[in-house]
């Protein structure tokens, strides 16, 4: 029975989202590996005897309340074979080297334990992963052209509030599909059904709490995880066909003007045909006085640079503006109060009273 056909044989219940097989010299023994990526685990066969050998079934301890842990501990349990020290400690190593995070059926079946050879098999594993990655985006480039806008601002200005009537007015009068995807891994009051969600891959409450960070620090890691996992986000978004895709995002402005792990995202999705605007909301309050009115064309400016991509301002919660007695009510005048310019009724009085 040969490798692929065995991997077959095994009851796996999901379908594979790809296998890779490749092999190699060590050391002068012929080995094989085949890495098949499911969603929920990992199955990897490596083998110098062309055959099966022992099977370790290796469970990531993760605490019941969802913790996130930076160096997880492993479980490991021989599911088939005879009991082998030797095997079973190359087991733990190379599980521990890979810091692999989803649960693993290991085949094992190694001439040489030694640890040379143990470190060109992760060697292996490492090129087998980008080779894969490769893969996906050549699945990518073949696919179609995808559009979307994605939502951004400061804290509580009302992207989440934006993204879920946006998808409204898309779905219900415009009749065009769309999805919404969720980026905020520390969002609460999500007003639509997100067809992707970054909360299902990591949460900032869990990283809080698991690596003692604050909400600034917390957010910030979650989205270099998220930069590290773009493979999770890429094979969700390739499921997506022929929509608008809307992409709620956190309210941490350091991830807008200083961070890089929201641009790295977003610049290769568009080197993948994701074709996106950046929708920077801007709460109408801050452009009541002067001073607040230019830190936010500052802001607004800086994130423009930093995410470089086309860039629309809105003003949110214009609805909530409270205007001056007798001010006029329109955008023009909301804008001009905000600079300081000077409406036509007040140069008159100004100039001729
Ligand atoms: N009056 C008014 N309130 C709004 C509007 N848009 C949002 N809000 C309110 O502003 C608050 C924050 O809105 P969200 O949509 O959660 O803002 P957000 O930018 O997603 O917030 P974060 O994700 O925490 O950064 C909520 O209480 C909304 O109900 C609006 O157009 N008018
Ligand atoms: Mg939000």
């Amino acid at each position: 029975m040969d490798l692929e056909t065995s991997l077959t044989t095994l009851s796996l219940n999901n379908s594979p989202s790809n296998v890779n097989s490749f092999a190699v010299s060590i050391r002068g023994n012929h080995t094989e590996i085949v890495l098949s990526r499911f969603t929920n685990y990992i199955n990897l066969i490596i083998t110098q005897f062309e055959k099966i050998g022992n099977l370790y079934q290796i469970k990531v301890d993760q605490p019941d309340n969802g913790f996130v842990i930076s160096d997880p501990i492993y479980t490991i349990t021989t599911v088939l074979g005879r009991d082998n020290l030797e095997a079973e400690v190359a087991a733990r190593y190379l599980t521990e080297k890979l810091k692999i995070r989803k649960p693993l059926l290991l085949s094992l079946s190694l001439k040489d334990f030694s640890k040379s050879t143990l470190n060109c098999v992760i060697e292996l594993y490492k090129t087998i992963k980008t080779h894969s990655r490769m893969a996906l985006v050549k699945r990518t480039k073949k696919g179609e052209t995808h559009f979307g806008q994605i939502v951004i601002g400061p804290p509580g200005s009302g992207k989440t509030t934006y993204c879920g009537r946006v998808y409204d007015f898309y779905k219900d009068k415009l009749n065009r599909k769309v999805e919404v995807v969720n980026l905020d891994p520390a969002n609460e009051n999500m007003n639509y059904n997100p067809k992707i969600d970054v909360m299902k891959l990591i949460t900032a409450e869990d990283v809080m709490r698991s690596l003692n960070l604050g909400p600034n620090g917390a957010l910030m890691y979650c989205m270099e995880y998220l930069e590290e996992n773009f493979d999770w986000l890429l094979c969700q978004l390739l499921e997506i066909k022929d929509s608008y895709l809307i992409f709620d995002m956190p309210g941490q402005v350091e991830l807008y003007t200083h961070h890089g792990s929201i641009k790295n995202i977003f610049e290769k999705l568009e080197k993948l045909s994701y074709h996106l605007c950046a929708v920077h909301m801007v709460d109408s309050h801050y452009c009541s006085d002067p001073p607040k009115f230019i830190s936010t064309l500052l802001l607004s400016l800086s994130t423009m640079m930093q995410i470089a991509l086309p860039h629309v301002n809105v003003l949110s919660k214009a609805n909530g503006y409270i205007y001056g007695s007798g001010e006029e009510r329109s955008m023009q005048a909301l804008l001009s109060c905000a600079v300081g310019a000077r409406t036509e009724s007040e140069r008159f009085d100004a100039d001729y009273m």
